[in-house]
């Protein structure tokens, strides 16, 4: 079978609910992935950074063999030998007193939005069903109902409905829209410390830093989605690290699960995570010991292979270089670590026709609203990797000008 042959066959039977690029991969080791034709391409995407570690890392692949064969499941109706480990090295790792395991990040945001709003009617004494949560405009949260609930782009909610109450939209990186916004009756505020499916939106200096006061001041949990922007993506283990904010409630995902396996995590303190009581919360999945094996090496491998580190080095080198391109179509390039994104001015045509010029160069990247190229690769990338890359995005530049 051929590129062609998997596409029809997916197209038949396949929801159609994305839009990839035509490109069928079947094969990955670190920074790169084969095609079933075996052509090879620099992977810039790293499954929406659920691939920090690169693919298929030996480290990790070796222990879900290992835990494969010993034990995958109980349940949390019993406990497992990997699940505690997991929750202590977590929680040293970034910092807090407890975690809560699940699978996919919107499980992980979900089980925040229940958090607060538990906490607020125990601790802050909200009156009951009447707690108000803060999000801001053009978030991406994940898909569920809930979250979609205060999602600002029509794409994710059109029909959807109804949607779940309870929810305030304000801008983001506007701390004095989020001064008005409290009230009495405000849980919490849920907060991206970089908007990256908005098109890498990097907030004001010292936003986060402010919003967490004024979260402080008001008795506001400040929840801060790190789903895609933790665990060394943008050079720090999160990126609240840049400004010394310390969220009341952290989400994690993505490559916690080391790109093989799904697995999130809610974090917070004692005083927060000790309102959820035993049957009020949970997944079958959730805690599950391959998965947690998975995630202790995941873990191992960042803090060990100094991948925040890299990021934040080769992030930085990466912009520069990718600031050196002269073309008429790029309105702004802006990221934190190596999460960046090449902002097209509206007349260039979209980035989708980029990214399709950049896949037959080997580059595989992903538009991301229309206009914004982004480049997101394993934190386990070289220099050389990324002169490689900058060349071929370079020509790329040149070709379509
Ligand atoms: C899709 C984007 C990335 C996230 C943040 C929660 C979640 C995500 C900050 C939910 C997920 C994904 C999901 C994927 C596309 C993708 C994405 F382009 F939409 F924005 F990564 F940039 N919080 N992001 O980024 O996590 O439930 O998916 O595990 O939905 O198509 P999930």
């Amino acid at each position: 079978m051929n590129t062609k042959d998997y596409i029809v066959i997916e197209d038949i039977y396949g929801a159609h609910n994305y839009h990839p690029l035509d490109v069928v991969l079947s094969r990955g080791k670190g920074v790169w992935v084969w095609d079933v034709e075996g052509k090879k391409y620099l992977d810039c995407l790293s499954g929406y950074s659920a691939v920090n570690q690169g693919h298929c890392h030996p480290r990790i692949v070796r222990r879900l063999e290992q835990q494969a064969r010993r034990l995958t499941l109980t349940s949390r109706a019993f406990r497992n030998d990997q699940w505690p480990l997991l929750a202590k090295e977590l929680s040293e790792l970034l910092g807090y007193e407890m975690v809560l395991p699940m699978n996919s990040g919107a499980e992980a945001v979900e089980t925040a939005l229940k958090l607060a709003r538990k906490w607020a009617y125990q601790k802050k004494g909200i009156p009951i069903d009447e707690a108000e949560i803060i999000t801001c405009a053009n978030n991406f949260h994940g898909r569920t109902i809930t979250i979609i609930s205060f999602s600002t782009e029509p794409l994710y909610r059109n029909e959807f409905g109804p949607f779940t109450p309870g929810f305030k939209i304000i801008p983001y990186g506007d701390v004095n829209a989020l001064a008005s916004a409290i009230t009495p009756k405000t849980a919490a505020f849920l907060v991206e410390p970089i908007q990256a499916e908005a098109g890498i939106i990097i907030p004001p200096d010292g936003y986060l830093k402010k919003a967490w006061e004024i979260c402080r001041e008001n008795n506001v949990l400040f929840i801060a989605d790190e789903i895609q922007t933790g665990l060394g993506r943008v050079g720090k283990l999160l990126a609240c690290e840049y400004e010394g904010v310390k969220p009341d409630v952290v989400v994690v995902g993505k490559s916690l699960g080391g790109g093989l396996i799904p697995i999130s995590a809610t974090l917070s303190s004692r005083e927060i995570m000790g309102v959820f009581k035993p049957g009020e919360h949970g997944s079958t999945f959730g805690g599950n010991p391959l998965a947690c094996a998975v995630a202790r090496e995941a873990i191992r491998v960042i803090q060990e292979e100094k991948l925040s580190e890299r990021a934040a080095k080769l992030g930085e080198y990466f912009l520069n270089k990718l600031k050196t391109i002269k073309s008429r179509h790029i309105k702004e390039i802006r990221g934190k670590g190596l999460l960046i994104g090449i902002e097209l001015k509206p007349e260039a045509g979209g980035a989708r026709r980029f990214c399709e010029a950049l896949k037959d160069q080997g580059l595989l990247c992903k538009e991301t609203h229309e206009n914004v190229i982004r480049f997101a690769p394993p934190l386990v990338i070289k220099e050389k990797e990324l002169n490689w890359a900058f060349k071929r995005i370079k020509k790329v530049f040149k070709e379509l000008n």
